[in-house]
C-alpha cells in the first residue's frame, strides 16, 4: 500500500531532468554486411574520440577489445589488458569523455561458436567467464561499474542443441561469479529474442530482471532496453522500459528503431514510428530516466548507401530526433491528458497527441 502511494506521489510530480547522451564506438562503421563488403573508409578509434563532443555526446560504450583490443584471444595477460584500459582512461579524460560500460564481445572468437555461458563445452565456458572477469578489469579501469551482457549466441538453431533449464542455470551461475569477482559491479542484461541464434535464452526484459532472482544479489542485475530488440520480440519498447522503470532495473537504454519483424536494423530514433520514439522519450522522462545517471545511449547505424561524407548523420539525427520529441511531450498538457483519460475520450487523447506530433 506505502508503495502504491508513492507511484501515485510520483505520478503527479514527475521529476524532469537532463539527457546525458552515449554511444559506441561500433556506432560509425564501414558498412560492411552479409552481402557485402565495407563502403566507407573506416575512421580510426583516436579520431572518433574527436567526434563526441562535437556532436553532442559525452559517454563512450565499450566492448572490451574496443578498449583493448586483442584482448579476448587470450595472447595479453591481465596486467598488460589493465595497462592498456589505464591508458584509455587517460585519453577519455583528455576528452572529456565518461566511459558509460563494458560489455564483453563473446561472438566472434572461436570459443564462443556455440556461446559462451552456455556452450555444451565446458572449455568455451571456462573461456567466456575468465573473458568476463577480464572485462570488468577494463571497466574499473575506465571508471565504470557497468557491465553489459549482450548474450549474443547464447541460445540455439534447434530447441534439441541444449536443455533450457541447464542454460537458464548456467547463465545465472556466470552471473554470480562475476558479482562474486567484483562486489562493486552490476550487470545491465540487454535482451534480445533473435539473431544471431535462433532462439535466445533471455529473450525480453521480464526475463532479464527475473534471471537476477536466481543469484544472491538480485539488486545488481538490471537492464538495458534497446528498442529495436523489444520489436524484434513485438514488443512495444515504451512499455518494456515502463516495465523496467517500475522495478527500478532501467539503467540503460538503446534507442533506435526497426521496421518490423526482420533483422536488427539500428535505424536512426523515431524513423519508422516517431509516435512510438516520443512514447520511450515520455516515459523516461515522467519517471526521472537519468537522474541517477543513467545515460541516453544510442545504438544506431548508418545506412549501408551513405557516403564518407555524411557518416555521422545517424548519431547526429537521432540525438536531434530525441531532443525535439522531448520538446513535444514537455508541451502536451497533463491536465488535459489527465481528463481524457478519466472521460475515457481515447479519441480525443489520440488526435491531442497526433496534433502535437504532426504540428512540429
Ligand atoms: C546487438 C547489440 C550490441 C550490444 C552491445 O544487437 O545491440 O551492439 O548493444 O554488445
Ligand atoms: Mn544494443
Amino acid at each position: 500500500m506505502a508503495t502504491a502511494k508513492k507511484a501515485v506521489a510520483k505520478k503527479e510530480k514527475p521529476v524532469q531532468g537532463t539527457f546525458r547522451f552515449s554511444f559506441g564506438p561500433w556506432n560509425i562503421h564501414e558498412g560492411a554486411d552479409s552481402f557485402g563488403p565495407e563502403v566507407r573508409k573506416t575512421i580510426p578509434f583516436n579520431k572518433k574520440l574527436e567526434l563526441y563532443k562535437k556532436m553532442g555526446f559525452d559517454g563512450i560504450q565499450f566492448h572490451d577489445d574496443d578498449a583493448v583490443p586483442g584482448c579476448g584471444d587470450g595472447k595479453m595477460t591481465q596486467a598488460q589488458m589493465i595497462k592498456a584500459a589505464t591508458e584509455l582512461k587517460k585519453t577519455l579524460d583528455n576528452h572529456g569523455l565518461t566511459a558509460e560500460f563494458v560489455a564483453p564481445r563473446m561472438w566472434f572468437n572461436p570459443n564462443t561458436i556455440d556461446g559462451g555461458y552456455t556452450s555444451n563445452d565446458p572449455k568455451c565456458r571456462k573461456y567466456a567467464i575468465e573473458r568476463t572477469k577480464r572485462a570488468i578489469d577494463i571497466a574499473n579501469a575506465l571508471g565504470t561499474r557497468n557491465i553489459v551482457f549482450w548474450l549474443a549466441r547464447e541460445g540455439t538453431y534447434i530447441r534439441e542443441a541444449k536443455d533450457p533449464v541447464w542454460a537458464t542455470e548456467r547463465i545465472a551461475e556466470a552471473a554470480q561469479a562475476l558479482l562474486d569477482y567484483d562486489k562493486n559491479i552490476r550487470l545491465m542484461i540487454e535482451s534480445k529474442p533473435n539473431e544471431p541464434v535462433d532462439h535466445a535464452y533471455i529473450p525480453t526484459i521480464g526475463h532479464a530482471i527475473a534471471l537476477g532472482l536466481l543469484t544472491t544479489d538480485p539488486s545488481r542485475i538490471g537492464c538495458l532496453i534497446e528498442t529495436a530488440h523489444a520489436l524484434l520480440a513485438n514488443l512495444c519498447p515504451s512499455d518494456e522500459m515502463g516495465y523496467a522503470l517500475a522495478h527500478k532495473k532501467l539503467w540503460s537504454v538503446h534507442l533506435n528503431d526497426q521496421n518490423g519483424l526482420k533483422f536488427d536494423q539500428d535505424l536512426t530514433f523515431g524513423a519508422v514510428d516517431p509516435r512510438r520514439a516520443l512514447n520511450q522519450v515520455r516515459v523516461l522522462d515522467k519517471a526521472g530516466y537519468g537522474n541517477n545517471g543513467e545515460w541516453v545511449g544510442l545504438d544506431v547505424k548508418v545506412m549501408r548507401t551513405q557516403k564518407d561524407k555524411g557518416g555521422l548523420k545517424h548519431l547526429e539525427y537521432s540525438r536531434k530526433v530525441f531532443l525535439r520529441l522531448l520538446e513535444i511531450s514537455r508541451s502536451l498538457d497533463d491536465a488535459k491528458i489527465e481528463a481524457l483519460r478519466a472521460e475515457r475520450d481515447y479519441e480525443e487523447l489520440n488526435w491531442y497527441i497526433l496534433d502535437a506530433i504532426l504540428k512540429k
